[in-house]
């Protein structure tokens, strides 16, 4: 298997983190660069008409796309150490979650971040600085809900680590690209959280 992959984007590292936690080794990486435009160039939209990454390219030449796929597909090779749920409702449960940090903060980081900085700005074509501005709350806003959530529990989807513990740490991390710290927010149940995760082997770059 091939990951097409970039080294410091948020879901090519969810990606990351989720092989690091199963110990999965032999995939080849390829490094494609994003500010370079390569994943513009036609050879990468024949991978990926999405012309995004993650792409896990399988030996018999399928290309998976989607972080959420790709981490559904190794789990189902290697079910264990177990990130997506076991039973019906803890797979609901995990999912749920997984989607709330995702669509919730994970979004609004990504768009605060894309229309504020300036090394985005090849990626964006254009920037809103307002458009920004009103991620920047709903991340904040997200934010302080999981801080509230993390006070009652050690996990974002209970007392276990899953992939919705890679998903909210990764959206995180990107978020220092706008100096978002959950500390300085007063946010110190999301901060313990995020320190946890960070001490985790799957977490280092
Ligand atoms: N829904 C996709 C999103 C993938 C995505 O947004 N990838 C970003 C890097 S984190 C990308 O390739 N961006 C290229 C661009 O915006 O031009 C997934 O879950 O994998």
């Amino acid at each position: 298997m091939k990951l097409h992959t970039a080294a410091r984007a948020p879901n090519p590292r969810r990606v990351e983190m989720f092989i690091a936690e199963k110990g999965i080794t032999g995939i080849e990486r390829i490094e494609v660069d994003l500010l370079k435009g390569e994943h513009r160039r036609e050879e990468f939209q024949r991978l990926n008409p999405a012309v995004q990454v993650p792409v896990l390219e399988l030996d018999d030449g399928t290309m998976l796309a989607e972080t959420r796929a790709i981490s559904g597909y190794l789990e189902s090779l290697h079910p264990e150490p177990n990130l997506l749920g076991r039973t019906p409702r803890e797979r609901a449960e995990i999912e749920m979650w997984d989607r709330r940090v995702e669509l919730g903060l994970g979004f609004a980081i990504r768009d605060w971040v894309r229309h504020s900085h300036p090394a985005l700005a090849v990626l964006e074509g254009r920037q809103f600085p307002d458009y920004a501005q009103v991620q920047a709350a709903r991340a904040r806003a997200h934010a302080r809900w999981l801080d509230q959530e993390l006070a009652g529990r050690p996990f974002i989807a209970g007392t276990r680590f899953t992939i919705a513990d890679i998903t909210a740490f990764c959206a995180l991390e990107f978020a220092r690209l706008v100096k978002l710290s959950p500390a300085a927010e007063g946010l110190q149940a999301l901060q313990r959280w995020r320190d946890a995760i960070a001490a985790r082997p799957s977490a280092v770059t």
